[in-house]
């Protein structure tokens, strides 16, 4: 069993039902563990959508990092999201921000995240559950890469999923 930290992501139809919905299908493949409060994010990228609901989870699962990988993948499918363009709006996103120490760069996946250390949405949410884990490349903890972010007033913190 490995402990590995998710990142949710939604910005389309009805966003609070869309995380229930990941939450419960994450039931099926490993235990949650600890999950953080909703945040309401600006989007990162492509800023012309609506804004995204963000949250992470920790979840102790038995899956190896692409077979992780693959069913997130279908659960995104199933839950109804369609193919849409790069960083574009989405019904529902589970990305694999942390998997325990593992470090790895590959086509199909990289590990951590590529991107986790420069994205508010991601690490404000992640601090919640993961503060003190340690970014396995970076060396830093996760709580001291959000603090190196500059501050950002369209990250805020709703409080827990209803
Ligand atoms: N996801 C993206 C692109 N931009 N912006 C916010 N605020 N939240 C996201 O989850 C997000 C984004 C691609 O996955
Ligand atoms: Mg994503
Ligand atoms: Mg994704």
């Amino acid at each position: 069993m490995t402990l590995v930290h998710l990142g949710l992501g939604t910005n389309l139809g009805d966003r609070p039902a869309n995380l229930r919905a990941a939450l419960a299908a994450l039931a099926a493949i490993g235990t949650v563990t600890a999950r953080s409060d909703v945040w309401e994010t600006a989007p990162l990228y492509v800023t012309d959508q609506p804004a995204f609901l963000n949250m992470a989870v920790a979840l102790e699962t038995g899956l190896a990092p692409l077979e992780l990988l693959a069913s997130l993948k279908a659960m995104e499918d199933e839950l109804g999201r369609v193919a849409s363009v790069r960083y574009g709006p989405r019904l529902i996103d589970l990305d694999i921000l942390l998997y325990g120490d593992v470090v790895m760069e590959g086509e199909i996946l990289t590990l951590p995240h590529a991107r986790l250390h420069e994205r508010h949405f991601a690490l404000a949410p992640l601090a919640e559950v993961a503060g003190a884990v340690r970014h396995p490349v970076l060396a830093v903890t996760i709580a001291g890469l959000l603090e190196r972010l500059p501050e950002a007033d369209d990250v805020r913190r709703l409080g827990p999923l209803a």
